[in-house]
C-alpha cells in the first residue's frame, strides 16, 4: 500500500491548476531553466531495496530545495534493512514533497518502478520519471531532462545517456562499458532507434496514455525492463503512425559516478542477454506495430 504523507489533502504532488497555494503554480525569475517553480511539477520514483547504508538523505533533501517543481516518491521495494526507517525520517524533513511508498515482497527494481510510476499517475502528475537511489545521475542533470520535455511538446521519453566524452566525468568500469556498448548495439537494432544508452538509471516520462497504458502490464523482464518499456512505446507510437525517433530523446550527461554497492552481478549481465533474446520474441525484431 501507498503510505501517504498525513498531509495528503494539501500535498501539492496532487496539483491542480486551480490551487493558488501549490508552490509550483509561483512564478519565479531567478531560476535557471528547467527550475521555474511556474513549470509544471515533476514526481521521481526513486526504487530503493537494501538502500539504509547507501541512501544519501541530504542529497535528496538539497535537491527539493534547489528544484521548486521536484517530488519524490521512494518505492520501499522489500527492504530486509532498515531502508523504509532511512525513508520515513527523510520523509519527514520535507513531508509536502515526499511520498514513501512501501511493498510487503521484493518483487525487483522493474516492479518497483512500474508501482511507484502508476501511483504518480494516478495522482495526475504529467511529468513522471525514475532515478536510481544511488544518485549514479547527480540530481544537477535534471534540469537538463526537463528542460527538452518542457520545450519540446512533442517528446514524451528523456533518456540519461552515459556517453563517455572528454571533458564529462563518466566513470564506468572498463568492462561495465564494452558489455553495455555491446548490449546498447544490438537494442538499437531490435528497436530499430539508434538509441546509445537504454540502462541508465535516470529517466522522464510525459503521462501520455500511451506511456501510462505502457506501465500498466507487469514487465516480462526483470533486468531490462527499460528495453521492454522502449518496445511497448515504440510498437504502440508505429501503430498510432507516429515517428518514435521524434518521440524519444536522450540526454549526454555531464556527470555520471559509478557508485559502489550496486547489487547487479556479472551473471545478471547474462540474465540481460538471455532477457533481451526473449523481448525480441515477444516485441518482434525489429519492433513492429502491433
Ligand atoms: N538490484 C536491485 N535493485 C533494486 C531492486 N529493487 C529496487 N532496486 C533499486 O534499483 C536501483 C538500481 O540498483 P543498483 O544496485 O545501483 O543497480 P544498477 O544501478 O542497475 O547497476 P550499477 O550500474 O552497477 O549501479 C537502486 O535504486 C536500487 O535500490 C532489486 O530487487 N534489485
Ligand atoms: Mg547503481
Amino acid at each position: 500500500m501507498a503510505k501517504k504523507s498525513a498531509a495528503d489533502p494539501a500535498d501539492p504532488a496532487k496539483k491542480s491548476a486551480a490551487d493558488p497555494a501549490d508552490p509550483a503554480k509561483k512564478s519565479s525569475r531567478a531560476m535557471q531553466p528547467g527550475m521555474e517553480t511556474s513549470a509544471e511539477p515533476v514526481t521521481l520514483v526513486v526504487p530503493c531495496y537494501n538502500e539504509a547504508r547507501r541512501l544519501r538523505p541530504d542529497a535528496f533533501v538539497e535537491a527539493l530545495d534547489a528544484i521548486p517543481r521536484l517530488r519524490l516518491r521512494f518505492v520501499n521495494d522489500g527492504s530486509k534493512d532498515a531502508t523504509l526507517e532511512v525513508l520515513e525520517a527523510l520523509r519527514a524533513r520535507r513531508p509536502d514533497r515526499i511520498v514513501v511508498q512501501s511493498l510487503e515482497r521484493n518483487g525487483g527494481k522493474a516492479e518497483a518502478v512500474r508501482r511507484g510510476v502508476l501511483a504518480a499517475c494516478a495522482e495526475g502528475d504529467a511529468l513522471v520519471g525514475y532515478w536510481d537511489a544511488d544518485l549514479a545521475t547527480p540530481f544537477d542533470e535534471l534540469p537538463h531532462f526537463l528542460d527538452v520535455i518542457d520545450a519540446q511538446p512533442q517528446v514524451d521519453v528523456v533518456l540519461g545517456s552515459r556517453v563517455k566524452l572528454l571533458g564529462r566525468q563518466v566513470e564506468r568500469r572498463f568492462h561495465r562499458h564494452v558489455y553495455g556498448r555491446a548490449f546498447a548495439t544490438a537494442v538499437s537494432l531490435m528497436l530499430g532507434l539508434p538509441v546509445y544508452d537504454t540502462q541508465c538509471g535516470a529517466k522522464l516520462l510525459r503521462t501520455t496514455t500511451a506511456v501510462r497504458e505502457a506501465f500498466e502490464r507487469p514487465f516480462q523482464s526483470r533486468w531490462i525492463f527499460d528495453v521492454e518499456l522502449l518496445m511497448r512505446l515504440v510498437g504502440r507510437w508505429q501503430r498510432e503512425g507516429l515517428e518514435p525517433s521524434t518521440k524519444i530523446v536522450e540526454v549526454p550527461l555531464r556527470t555520471w559516478t559509478d557508485v559502489p554497492g550496486s547489487k547487479v552481478t556479472p551473471r545478471d549481465g547474462l540474465r540481460a542477454a538471455a532477457e533481451l533474446a526473449r523481448l525480441g520474441r515477444t516485441y518482434g525484431v525489429p519492433v513492429a506495430a502491433r
